[in-house]
């Protein structure tokens, strides 16, 4: 049953309206008229480009191969780490450039409300692949680390498991146990830092191939040979056929398309699970597209002089969207998820192929100064945070004929989902022992439900991270409302976000009794799922506090 009322989700993207020319010269003050203007815009953006591809559908285009079988759908799982929820064209960036990302929404179904389970990247990871919230597996922070911690630091943070269970049916492994040829390609991240050897890399996790994926959180370089002497611990070593001058994220659209090709003509369906590095850091863009991106910045006012800090707890959020070498790759994940989709149709298979666009949590945007790359407005605050600019990701999902395209849909969704939804969307029996967390969205894909049954969604982040002065944090969402508890002081916030998307006016004065109940779910939701709680730290001095002496 669901606790509080939810209006009727599903809507027509086919509105009239244009999209608003939005000023990319963004004032903090005009966050809220951009807030206001999100919903017409984006809806509108996602209708003009929907009509254009019913257009082009219509012109005819020889019948898929179907050696697949029409129950047994290939899947394409996108993951773009770091990707901020707003840093699409299709959620409102005017200065990013994100063409192939825009239409794939156009065509299937673009969830507005989808959250990563974490904030950081590991744990969302684990989420997707076992489908249980990472404090289930007490996989909360990156591999391995606990965070931040010692005599600044107020609380104590629980101990992290560093790999992945091995105990855990990974989605890969119910495919493959279900005869799919099973790849992953590019960032893994989901054994410890300290481990040795490749004992929890994508090879022991069900997956028959992986290119690039193992312990590293981000690489050395971004240009071949993608290593740096510094930082050796983060070389890319298995990606040496290239040559001078390649770029990592084309080089694995490559190695990617591959795989694709290979199979295509098997009778063997696939999962490709293509979680892109970029575009985490380094920020190390292809320089041919930089000057588009300085001349585009200048247009439009965003250039040093313009920039301006918006103050998030003891720090800053970025208030702008303007960095040149972050919009350059930006537009390289976009070119690479156009390349993949586009072999997908070269090869007739694009009606047998579940396409999921995905991040691991929110855009960099926050730090002690403005040099974070990306800007997370009109949410607030980004990477490492509870608040939406951490944990709101842009997910999407398309399969021709058997999800409803371009629609928007406002229901609550979290990465723990995608594990039987993609069960359900091949015709594959859901596991839920396994995906425990998860609720499949095939009933919201086909039209069936315009609401999950669904009480709330919970986050759980014990940790202290250095772009994050607010501390250990959780967080409930159920229907409109979402509470915050900060875990240093146990204060709790409350806001409705159907109306402040921008998380500005705390209701937890206002709307007490809300307050409460929300406050003994998220307790009762942590007693209940396994979740490991900050302690007090004995050795704390508050006038050593690490914010006070970064
Ligand atoms: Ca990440």
């Amino acid at each position: 049953m669901q606790y509080f009322p939810v209006r009727r989700q599903r809507r027509s993207v086919d509105l009239p309206e244009k999209p608003k020319q939005a000023s990319g010269d963004q004032k903090p003050s005009q966050m809220n008229n951009k807030l206001n203007n999100f919903s017409t815009s984006i809806l509108a953006i996602v209708g003009l480009i929907a009509s254009a591809a019913s257009v082009q559908a219509s012109a005819g285009r020889a019948p898929a191969n179907s050696s697949n079988g029409p129950d047994r759908p290939n899947v394409v799982l996108f993951l773009i780490d770091d990707l901020g929820w707003a840093d699409l064209g299709l959620t409102g960036s005017t200065f990013y450039e994100t063409p192939n990302v825009d239409a794939l929404a156009a065509e299937g179904v673009f969830f507005s409300n989808a959250y990563a389970a974490n904030p950081v990247c590991s744990p969302t990871r684990a989420s997707i692949l076992t489908g249980k919230y990472p404090s289930r597996i007490r996989l909360t922070n990156h591999s391995g680390y606990g965070g931040a911690h010692g005599p600044g630091h107020q609380l104590k943070p629980p101990q992290v498991v560093g790999n992945m269970p091995p105990e855990d049916v990974t989605l890969a492994e119910a495919l493959q146990a279900a005869g799919y040829a099973t790849a992953h390609v590019g960032k893994w991240h989901l054994q410890a830092h300290h481990g040795k050897g490749r004992t929890h890399f994508p090879e022991a996790n069900g997956f028959d191939v992986n290119v690039a994926g193992g312990k590293k959180g981000q690489p050395a370089a971004y240009y071949f040979p993608y290593t740096h002497e510094k930082y050796p611990q983060n070389n890319i070593t298995d990606l040496d056929d290239g040559t001078e001058g390649d770029y990592l994220t084309d080089a694995l659209t490559d190695k990617a398309i591959g795989f694709i090709e290979a199979q295509a003509d098997s009778d063997q369906p696939f999962f490709l699970n293509m979680w892109y590095y970029t575009v985490h850091t380094p920020i190390q863009p292809r320089t041919d597209k930089l000057d588009k991106y300085r001349k585009k910045a200048a247009a439009m006012g965003l250039n040093a002089t313009m920039r301006e800090a918006l103050p998030e707890h003891q720090s800053f959020s970025h208030a702008h969207q303007d960095n040149a070498a972050y919009a350059c790759m930006v537009e390289s994940m976009d070119e690479n998820v156009g390349r993949i989709i586009d072999s997908l149709k070269r090869l007739e298979i694009e009606d047998d192929t579940i396409v999921i666009f995905c991040s691991d949590n929110g855009g960099l945007s926050t730090g002690s100064g403005l040099m974070s790359p990306t800007s997370s407005g009109p949410l607030r605050a980004g990477k490492a945070w509870i608040y939406e600019g951490g944990i709101r990701v842009p997910l999407i999902v398309k399969l021709p004929g058997k999800v409803k395209a371009g629609l928007t849909l406002e229901e609550p969704v979290i990465t723990t989902d995608l594990y039987p939804t993609i069960l359900e969307l091949a015709r594959l029996p859901l596991q839920p022992q396994q995906h425990v967390d998860g609720v499949s969205l095939q009933p919201l894909l086909s039209g069936q439900q315009d609401t999950l049954e669904r009480e709330a969604i919970y986050f759980h982040y014990p940790h202290y991270h250095h772009i994050n002065t607010m501390g250990p944090a959780g967080a409930v969402r159920a229907g409109d409302y979402k509470l915050v508890e900060v875990f240093e002081t146990g204060k709790v916030e409350l806001y409705n976000l159907r109306d402040d998307l921008g998380e500005t006016n705390d209701l937890a004065a206002s709307m007490p009794e809300l307050a409460a109940k929300l406050t003994k779910m998220l307790h009762d939701w942590r007693d209940h799922s396994g979740a490991v709680m900050t302690t007090e730290n004995p050795d704390y001095k508050a006038e050593n506090d690490w914010r006070s002496n970064p």
